[in-house]
């Protein structure tokens, strides 16, 4: 028998935290996984996903050989075929596509399956050298990106480590307790030294439960509170002049042309808290001395997101926490210039730029598009029959005949249910990576600790075999994935010195430089904080409308992750979906009395994009008006024909280009009745 080996590893998902593994690997399988106790930011402590990694890698529905469908789309009827003939049948099907249409009738769909730099952008070169369209790749928070931007330019985010510093922690839009553990963990060590913690949230989350105070606005209006709280800010004469008249722009024009109106019985109107919470909110973010803004992705998923995101970013600025250690404003960290990944995304084998395709509005481009139509999709590591908004409409699409599908993937998702051929893919403990994170500043290589399972390929060597299979001949494709992650590691930048590679390529976690951080200068052009930013129509932050507000159903939807899966990744793993329970709507009880329904009750939930069956939970966590519903499941496990997507809409955010996936109404009734 085969000595147990302890191997170093990283957490692929699409996660802030990026943690460190040790995976325990006996006679040629995973058996354990646990937290790297040497990882400076993560050190050990793994959140109930990743507890039972193993359970996911060598999970029995493992997808393990090539299939080819042979009964109706969606109705997952497949049968083996060598990895030799699909990429025969992909390549004989696509050039007869290309000849009829041109390759811009081919679109490829990926997003964030794993987020390693290699095996994430592998299908990039691919897809440029064909000339296929182009995916916006926007379903996440772009809108974050552009309003932290519209003030602060290319300025570097703050550190997260200063945290520890901070005596007032605003944990707004984002749910730590479920989707940054390591944040979460940390912002209660702040508490127990002292310091105040307060989350904003639109129902009383996991989060909340451990918050010194917990705030519970109504969906997309954050914009509100934060402009009732700058108002008070200067009705009081609470605002850092000296800072401000150093350093920011447009103070006066926003102070005195926007915020009078913005008093806070105004604003309470708006976001539903009482007028004399947000004085007291002002009044204690202006005494603190290091007050830090800890900003989630929650509300940027509106049609006022990128607005509220700007808004907010404008408090620091009013009370000068820029100058003080642990304050500022954090909503992801920027590593991406830390690594060379042009040398992965070749942007240079774009011959003329082909058109571009929002990822969020996949359910249209599939049904209605034109010159040429969508005749062939590829998807890998994403699940857009789940996770994309519409699904009624994605899935019409996917039902097309004339269209064909490959999906390349480790389960058979909702999506792989629809394709014309599967192609089976590794999981990260079964191909080397270089991984960088969104919510610290740790980079880490790792290498393959198992071989693949069954035939499964990874993103890169399928790339190669497709590329080969197309003719095309540059000898970019011939590498293994071992080079380009080379490639990445063989220059020094600001970001990384030649002791830092050296401990990369031996797998340490190592923490990167960060160019500029610690000067607090303005990346801006006007060298301050834009509070007034010429460059876009709208000069100054000020209030939007949601959709939702628009759409007449009476409650607000919140799909919001659950702790026990990840998007749609990890329904495979029976204990976590037991520990979930079925999917369920949250409901405060006058909402359900009014509608005499009951909890336990089978419920259906609808709009005007679609409806959905679940169970009724009647709870405290939600504030009237507001409904709640955790985790993206797959469809086979649902009571209904479809997950939480049939209610989401493919309108997109102010700026950005992103989804409003929580910008959404619906009404609520017993499922034995007629809609
Ligand atoms: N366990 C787990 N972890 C995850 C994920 C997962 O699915 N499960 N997903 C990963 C991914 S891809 C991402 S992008 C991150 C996202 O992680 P976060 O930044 O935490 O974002 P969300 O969890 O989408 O939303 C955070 C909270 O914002 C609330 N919210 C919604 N609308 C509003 C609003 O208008 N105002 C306020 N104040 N709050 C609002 C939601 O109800 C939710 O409780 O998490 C990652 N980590
Ligand atoms: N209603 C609602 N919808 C949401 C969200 C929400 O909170 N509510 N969250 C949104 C957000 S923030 C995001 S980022 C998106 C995420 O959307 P996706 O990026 O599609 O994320 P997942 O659902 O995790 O699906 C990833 C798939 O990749 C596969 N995979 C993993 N590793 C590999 C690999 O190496 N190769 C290949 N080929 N496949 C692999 C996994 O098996 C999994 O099925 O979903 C969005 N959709
Ligand atoms: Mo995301």
């Amino acid at each position: 028998m085969e000595k147990e080996k302890l191997l170093r590893s990283v957490c692929p998902f699409d996660c802030p935290d990026t943690c460190g593994l040790l995976v325990t690997v006996e006679n040629g399988r995973a058996v354990k996984v646990t937290g790297d106790p040497e990882h400076p930011v993560t050190r050990g402590l793994l959140c109930p996903k990743m507890q039972h990694y193993e359970d996911t890698v060598h999970s029995s529905r493992r997808l393990t050989t090539p299939l080819m469908r042979v009964g109706i789309k969606g109705t997952g009827e497949f049968a083996p075929i060598s990895w030799q003939a699909a990429i025969k049948h992909i390549c004989t099907a696509w050039k007869a596509l290309i000849a009829e249409h041109g390759a811009e009738c081919i679109l490829p769909y990926s997003y964030a399956g794993t987020m390693g730099l290699v095996q994430r952008n592998a299908g990039h070169p691919f897809f440029h050298t064909l000339g296929a369209s182009r995916l916006d790749r926007t379903i996440c928070s772009p809108a974050k990106g552009a309003g932290w931007n519209m003030i602060m330019g290319s300025t570097p985010a703050m550190d997260p480590a200063e945290i520890e510093d901070s005596d007032l922690i605003i944990l707004w839009g984002i749910n730590a307790a479920a989707t940054s553990i390591h944040t979460m963990r940390d912002a209660l060590a702040a508490k127990q030294r002292g310091a105040r913690l307060w989350v904003i949230d639109t129902w009383t989350s996991r989060t909340a439960d451990t918050a010194g105070e917990s705030f519970v606005v109504k969906p997309g209006t954050d914009g509100a509170l934060a402009l009732g709280m700058m108002h008070v800010l200067v009705r009081d004469r609470l605002c850092d002049q000296p800072f401000i008249q150093a350093n920011v722009l447009g103070f006066e024009e926003f102070s005195g042309t926007v915020l009078p109106d913005c008093s806070p019985e105004n604003m309470a109107a708006v976001c539903g808290l009482d007028a004399a919470t947000i004085e007291r909110m002002a009044h204690i973010y202006a005494a603190a001395k290091a007050p830090f803004i800890r900003l989630g992705s929650g509300l940027t998923r509106y049609a006022n997101g990128a607005m509220t995101v700007r808004t907010i970013t404008c408090l620091p600025a009013f009370i000068g926490a820029w100058q003080k250690k642990g304050g500022g404003l954090l909503s992801a960290t920027s590593t991406g210039a830390a690594f060379p990944q042009h040398l992965v995304t070749r942007e240079d084998f774009i011959k003329n730029p082909t058109r571009l395709v929002n990822m969020n509005q996949l359910g249209a481009a599939l049904n209605t598009l034109d010159s040429p139509p969508i005749k062939s999709l590829y998807v890998y590591h994403s699940n857009p029959a789940a996770v994309t908004p519409d699904q009624n409409a994605v899935i019409r699409g996917l039902m097309r005949e004339d269209l064909f599908t490959v999906v390349h993937e480790r389960f058979l998702t909702d999506t792989a249910r629809y394709a014309d051929i599967v192609l089976p893919a590794t999981s990260s403990l079964e191909h080397a990576d270089i991984y960088r994170s969104y919510g610290n500043y740790v980079a880490q290589y790792c290498e393959a600790v198992i071989a693949p399972l069954g035939e499964a390929k990874s993103n890169w060597d399928v790339f190669c075999l497709l590329a080969k299979g197309m003719g095309m001949e540059d000898p970019f494709f011939d590498q293994p994935a071992s080079v380009l992650i080379d490639q990445l590691l063989a220059e020094n930048n600001a970001w990384r010195d030649e002791a830092m590679n050296a401990a990369l390529r031996a797998g340490e976690p190592v923490r990167l430089r960060v160019p500029g951080k610690a000067k607090r200068v303005w990346q801006t052009p006007s060298g301050r904080i834009e509070i007034l930013n010429k460059h876009l129509d709208e000069v100054l932050p000020r209030l939007l409308p949601t959709h939702a507000a628009q759409d007449g159903y009476p409650l607000s939807l919140q799909s919001a992750p659950t702790p026990y899966a990840l998007n749609s990744s990890f329904y495979e793993q029976d204990r976590l979906r037991v520990r979930q329970g079925q999917m369920q709507l949250l409901i405060h009880a006058e909402d359900a009395a009014a509608r005499r329904l009951y909890d336990g009750q089978e419920v259906l939930v609808f709009n005007q994009v679609g409806e959905v069956q679940c169970t009724l939970r009647v709870s405290e966590r939600t504030r009237p008006g507001t409904v709640v519903c955790e985790g993206v499941w797959w469809t086979e496990f649902v009571a209904g024909k479809c997950g939480i997507n049939a209610l989401t809409s493919q309108r997109l955010t102010d700026s950005g280009r992103g989804s409003t996936l929580y910008d959404v109404s619906v009404d609520v009734q017993a499922a034995n009745q007629p809609v």
